[in-house]
């Protein structure tokens, strides 16, 4: 007999991290992580963790010999700015890598009778707006409009996001017989901002990178322009998303592909937040015409109506909770200010 397991992978990235503690902390399930990357001590015990690559086919098959594979979170991927750099690697990691899942949990559905639950984050790059003055103009995007990603990142999201729907609804339609489909489900997140991890390879980075910074008394140089304006989401709330999306009943659910959002602010208006607590912090502005390209290609904010409508998402952080009851206080204590 099989256990039966969650399997996360990218699980010590930023996300897979909060996600595995609160999962551990919250679900009697048995819970099997998969990255490149050796856990971090500080993980709990009782998860198994298989060291390896998405992309080895017979790793992935000796994992559903040992378990009964319920439910992916699919974290792994290379982010923005990375992937810029490396755009084949990050097509064969965010697409080759998903579609291996994909074909996994459709087997495994299958196999159980049943539909795998395959949970996938998407994100702000899997829009593109064309220009600043477009951005400025329409300042919030909902799911289905100005789909034309500038990032391999944002390709490689937004062809996933596609690719999982296939596998919920179409996959072998002209077999004679109907097959049991897994059920994709797909939040796109804003910049995320956690007090615990610092990111790595992403585009919102300065939002985070710029609070560390200051925390650690270290000075910096911010590579967008202050007036370069994203949406941002603490990190519990991203975990309260996932879960609550991975939880909602099917029959509630409208789209594969959700929206969800906290908080809207610039650059400089980060900055000004920072300097509130960290009223020495040395931040300046030394913009990346590349880096702040990527940025201005995504939009100011994003609707989450549909999420709200449909499976009732409400940040539990605002820009002012955000900042005053998680960022600051859990960021003093990590770095003893
Ligand atoms: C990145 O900057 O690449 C990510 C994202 C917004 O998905 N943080």
């Amino acid at each position: 007999m099989r256990k039966k397991g969650i399997l996360i992978t990218g699980a010590a990235g930023e996300i897979g991290e909060a996600l595995v503690h609160e999962l551990a902390r919250q679900d009697g399930q048995q819970l099997i992580t998969l990255d490149l990357k050796p856990l971090p001590e500080s993980f709990p015990r009782s998860v198994t963790h298989v060291q390896g690559d998405l992309l080895d086919q017979d790793l992935l098959a000796r994992l559903v010999s040992e378990y009964e594979i319920d439910t992916i979170f699919h974290l792994a991927a290379l982010l923005s700015t990375r992937a810029e750099f490396t755009p084949e690697a990050a097509h064969r990691v965010n697409v080759e890598g998903t579609l291996n899942l994909l074909k996994l949990a459709s087997d495994q559905s299958q196999w159980r009778g049943e539909p795998v639950l395959f949970m996938f984050p998407s994100s702000i790059a899997a829009y593109g707006m064309p220009d600043l003055e477009t951005k400025a103009r329409i300042p919030m995007v909902r799911e289905w409009e100005w789909n034309y990603p500038r990032t391999m990142y944002g390709c490689t999201k937004l062809y996933c996001e596609l690719l999982g729907t296939y596998y919920s609804e179409y996959f072998r339609q002209l077999a004679a017989d109907a097959p049991v489909m897994l059920d994709f489900r797909c939040v796109r997140f804003p910049g995320l901002v956690s007090a615990f991890t610092v990111p790595s390879g992403g585009t919102s980075d300065f939002g985070p990178e710029m609070l560390h910074a200051a925390a650690r008394g270290e000075p910096y140089a911010c590579f967008v322009r202050e007036d370069s304006c994203i949406p941002f989401m603490v990190m519990p709330d991203a975990i309260k998303a996932l879960l609550e999306l991975s939880r909602a009943p099917a029959e509630k659910l409208t789209r594969r592909v959700y929206n969800v959002t906290s908080f809207s602010l610039t650059a400089g208006q980060f900055r000004n937040m920072v300097l509130r607590y960290f009223p020495d912090a040395q931040i300046t502005f030394e913009p990346d015409i590349k880096r702040n390209g990527i940025i201005d290609s995504w939009p100011s904010n994003m609707s989450d109506k549909a999420a709200r409508e449909d499976w009732g998402w409400k940040p539990d952080y605002d820009l002012e909770r955000a900042f005053t009851e998680y960022l600051v206080p859990n960021i003093r204590k990590r770095y003893q200010v």
